[in-house]
């Protein structure tokens, strides 16, 4: 056992170090800042340090990230201030690479206190790229809003932070040493996860749908979920070898933007309408929280998916065996998950934007399957969103049915009718130009009702304002909506997670009970430009063309 020299560093404060929609994400070259990292890490430890009754020797803390440029230097700078700072425990993913929803599981199996991902999620990585922190608290989801705005306070009057130095963390072999009275525990990055998963589904199950010829795609775009996507459906359960594609996880991500959408992810999208596409083909991003899903030749929309998965999990998902107490989905994802929670007669909540939302309604047992437009789809077993297990719920209901994920949503479209769906972002935009666009529209929501809207009219425009059902905390100001007669909705809202400028995000949904074969894009188009007519884009951003249309 080494003695660690405990170190008290000063440092002057940074005024940004406020986490977003989903942790603190910059630019890589702002965390390689004299200090930076440090700050923040500090500020959640000082946090943390506010609860008096909190005796951080008598607690565990995990650090993990998805392997982009900067998290072997950022795991040894926390793990030597988690050291400074008297943690009892600290447990550490081999290599330092863990998925958000592994992590999340580690967590929670673990009992540990909390845990730092090192991510910047689906955003880019690199020297010239994004990095992240996020801080996730003892359920292992994220943590709550008033937790991250105290880290943001305490940030604006650090004045010093604590390290042990230059000790060099051997983090790449499962072992055990002590460093002082600090136990560093680096442990298996599949074994907690699979636990939580074993629990949920019938591996044999799924083993058997390859077994009988099944081939599907995953791609793991260089992030770190290829090592968990080859360790699950190839080692396991007996996909060919070859399954999984970009499965390496690489520091910038092969050059590409590990965001799993239809632009992003052009490379899978191209695949899957080939003639020659397999039934089945799937994508996560970086830190295996997203995912995307598809049919042969067939695009599956995230806010169809959750639908689906909810649909069928009580006969599909060994998990859900007793039914579900309620599901939850973010306000601007589509409404085709209300429908079967009405068919179901289970509760189904409306959050704001973000999983750290789903989090209380899923401690205090009101939900079990949540969803985002963005990609993201999740359960109970863990606190945050989960690729993998979005990719093992439809492997258990394609098994489970016989059917192809072709015809499953098919038929689904078929019984509940189709929210046709778009999200058109505005992204890197001038933000005083941004905010004052909002304001004004804000100002105009009143006067909207009756007013008609590419020939419809609107019959309720307002902001979203939030109240946790559970903690009563209020979140305000949570997004634009306007509802119109033919129950069509348009929803607008910033962005909380860019790292340039301000991004606008427009959601766009019309629904049709009959008509379930049509184009998206089409069947959008009048709502498009006479929303960006209505907060008046061409004059604030000089363009009315969005930069990403999802
Ligand atoms: C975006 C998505 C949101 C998601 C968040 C984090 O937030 O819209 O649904 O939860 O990213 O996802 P925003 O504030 O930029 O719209 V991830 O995969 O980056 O952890
Ligand atoms: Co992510």
């Amino acid at each position: 056992m080494s003695t660690p020299v405990v170190r008290k560093v000063p440092t002057s404060p940074y005024k940004d170090q406020h986490p977003g929609t989903s942790g603190l994400r910059k630019k890589t070259r702002v965390f390689m800042d004299k200090g930076y990292t440090e700050n923040f890490i500090q500020s959640v430890f000082n946090t943390l340090k506010e609860d008096p009754g909190l005796d951080l020797s008598k607690q565990s803390l995990a650090i993990g990230g998805d392997g982009r440029y900067l998290n072997s230097e950022v795991m040894q700078t926390i793990l030597s201030m988690a050291v400074a700072n008297g943690f009892g425990e600290i447990l550490v993913p081999r290599r330092g690479l863990i998925s958000t929803p592994a992590m999340s599981a580690v967590i929670r199996q673990r009992k540990a206190l909390g845990g730092f991902i090192l991510t910047a999620s689906h955003n880019p990585g690199g020297k010239e790229g994004d990095f992240g922190i996020k801080y996730n608290v003892s359920n292992g989801g994220p943590a709550p809003e008033t937790f991250t705005q105290r880290i943001y306070e305490l940030s604006l009057s650090i004045d010093h932070y604590l390290t042990s130095g230059d000790i060099e963390f051997q983090i790449d072999n499962e072992t055990e040493y002590h460093i002082g009275s600090t136990k560093v525990s680096v442990i298996d990055p599949f074994t907690d996860y699979q636990t939580v998963l074993e629990e949920i589904f019938d591996f044999n199950k799924i083993a058997d749908l390859f077994k009988s010829g099944f081939r599907m795609i995953f791609d793991g775009m260089h992030g770190v979920t290829g090592i968990y996507a080859q360790h699950f459906l190839e080692h396991l359960l007996g996909a060919p070898q070859g399954t999984v594609i970009r499965g390496n996880p690489l520091p910038d991500f092969g050059g590409i933007h590990p965001d799993p959408n239809l632009v992003y992810n052009s490379f899978l999208l191209d695949k899957m309408m080939a003639n020659d596409a397999l039934d089945f083909g799937a994508a996560n991003d970086a830190d295996g929280d997203r995912n995307m899903i598809f049919g042969h030749n067939l695009f599956i929309p995230p806010g169809d998916s959750v639908a689906v998965i909810t649909d069928m999990a009580r006969r599909c998902i060994p998990g859900f065996k007793d039914g579900l107490a309620g599901v939850a989905r973010s306000m601007p994802t589509s409404t085709a998950l209300d429908r079967v929670a009405k068919n179901l007669k289970i509760e189904s909540f409306e959050t704001p934007t973000g999983w750290k939302y789903f989090g209380n309604l899923m401690d205090a047992g009101l939900c079990n399957i949540c969803g985002e437009e963005s990609f993201g789809t999740g359960a109970d077993h863990v606190r945050e969103k989960d690729g993998l297990w979005a990719v093992l719920s439809w492997l258990s209901i394609i098994s489970e049915t016989g059917k192809s994920a072709r015809d499953i949503i098919l038929d689904h479209w078929g019984k509940y009718g189709r929210s046709y769906y778009e999200r058109h972002d505005y992204e890197e935009m001038d933000s005083d130009k941004a905010n004052e666009m909002l304001s004004n529209m804000r100002k105009r929501l009143p006067k909207l009702k009756g007013m008609s809207l590419s020939g419809i009219e609107i019959t309720h425009a307002d902001e979203f304002n939030y109240v946790d059902p559970v903690t009563k905390d209020v979140s305000e100001r949570q997004g634009l909506r306007f509802f119109l007669s033919d129950g069509s909705r348009i929803i607008t809202r910033l962005s909380g997670t860019g790292t340039k400028g301000a991004t606008l995000r427009i959601y766009l949904e019309q629904f049709d009970a009959e008509n379930i074969d049509r184009d998206t894009a089409t069947m959008l188009k009048g709502l498009s430009s006479s929303v960006a007519n209505l907060l008046k884009i061409p004059k604030y951003f000089g363009s009315n063309k969005p930069s990403l249309i999802t």
